[in-house]
């Protein structure tokens, strides 16, 4: 069970309250399509991925960017049971999207990479600390119905 401060879920709900899911969601998926570019299998039939402004400028890519994030609002609603609340999701990424788990801490590096550029100074070490540490939940949750 994982416990959270009140500190770390003010923090963390703070950060999803300002966050600009139209903007955010695309540009975290890109660039993890963009840095990691292994992860492009995944997307093939997303269309044109063949450059970083290709990838960018893909809408379907900017669609599933937020449906990610908003695949994030589960755990935000359910902070208790992040584990439980990710089963259907982890099966679905495990058996039949057969994505590699170690794709999950990629992307929320991407994510928490383009929130602290979006916050900026806002994004302080104990802002960090709470929202990588929901990351961390989130990725393991993920990967829990991997066998
Ligand atoms: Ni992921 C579908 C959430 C990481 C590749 N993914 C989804 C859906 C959600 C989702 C929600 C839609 C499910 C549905 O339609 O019922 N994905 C998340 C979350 C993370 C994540 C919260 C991690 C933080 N997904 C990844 C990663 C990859 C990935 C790292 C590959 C690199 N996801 C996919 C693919 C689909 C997908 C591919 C199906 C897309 C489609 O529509 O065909």
């Amino acid at each position: 069970m994982v416990v959270w401060t009140a500190g770390e879920r003010a923090a963390i709900n703070s950060i999803f309250s300002k966050l600009d899911y139209d903007d955010v969601g695309p540009k975290a998926l890109s660039r993890c399509l963009i840095v990691y570019p292994w992860t492009q299998r995944h997307f093939e039939s997303f269309g044109n991925l063949s450059n970083a402004a290709a990838i960018q400028g893909n809408p379907k890519i900017a669609a599933h960017g937020i449906k990610v994030l908003h695949g994030l609002d589960r755990a935000l609603k359910n902070m208790d049971n992040i584990k439980a609340t990710y089963a259907e999701l982890s099966i679905l990424h495990s058996e039949t999207l057969h994505v590699d788990p170690d794709n999950f801490k990629l992307l929320s590096d991407c994510l928490t990479i383009v929130v602290a550029a979006k916050m900026g100074a806002a994004f302080t070490p104990d802002t960090q600390s709470a929202f990588q540490k929901f990351l961390a939940v989130v990725v393991s949750a993920l990967g829990k119905q991997y066998h």
